[in-house]
């Protein structure tokens, strides 16, 4: 029988890892023949929300949108992989409120800021801390920590193939 649809909700810090985790609990859902999309900023922020910058009221209104999009992508069946900093906990809410009970997975990739600020990979933590980018979220924009997330990942113990595996884990079992 088919999976069931589901919005899988990934928040969490710039350089958290949610598109890492979030690209190989798609490997896998694919390779079991199920059908996935993943929502994150390079597909969305470039074309639906290209009109929408970092100020808060702008997060507000690309989280908004993304959890529309992610609704209308479970209602054709798909098993949506949202992947947002998505910092705000008024925002997560109004999200998970679209859909029926079970079918929202919110996922905390809990990766301290520190440790994302030191690992950097795309330098924007240098970038933020020298003033280069105003708003960053953890430097100088709040991120309000999930409170009662289905899954919160810690990085910093587990590889994300273990993660993505309690992901998969999730969205199949329950
Ligand atoms: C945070 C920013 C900012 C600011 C550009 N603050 O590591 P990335 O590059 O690939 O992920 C970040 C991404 C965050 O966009 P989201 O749409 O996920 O944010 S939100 O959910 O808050 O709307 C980062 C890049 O965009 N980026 N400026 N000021 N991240």
């Amino acid at each position: 029988k088919a999976q069931a649809p589901r919005c899988v909700w990934f928040t969490g810090l710039s350089g958290a890892g949610k598109s890492a985790i979030a690209n190989l609990v798609e490997k896998r859902l694919h390779a079991l023949g199920h059908h996935t999309y993943i929502l994150d900023g390079d597909n969305v922020r470039h074309g639906l929300n290209k009109d929408l910058g970092f100020t808060d009221e702008d997060r507000v209104e690309n989280i908004r949108r993304v959890a529309e999009v992610a609704k209308l992508m479970t209602d054709a069946g798909l098993i949506v992989l949202v992947s947002f900093i998505s910092p705000f906990r008024a925002e997560r809410r109004l999200a998970r409120e679209l859909f029926d009970a079970g079918e929202f997975i919110e996922v905390h990739v809990d990766t301290p800021l520190a440790v994302a600020e030191q690992r950097d990979v795309k330098g924007l933590y240098a970038k933020a801390r020298a003033g280069q980018i105003p708003n960053f979220t953890g430097i100088d924009s709040p991120y309000e920590v999930p409170e009662a997330a289905e899954l919160v990942l810690d990085t910093v113990a587990e590889s994300a193939a273990a993660l993505a595996q309690r992901v998969v884990a999730r969205v199949l079992g329950g």
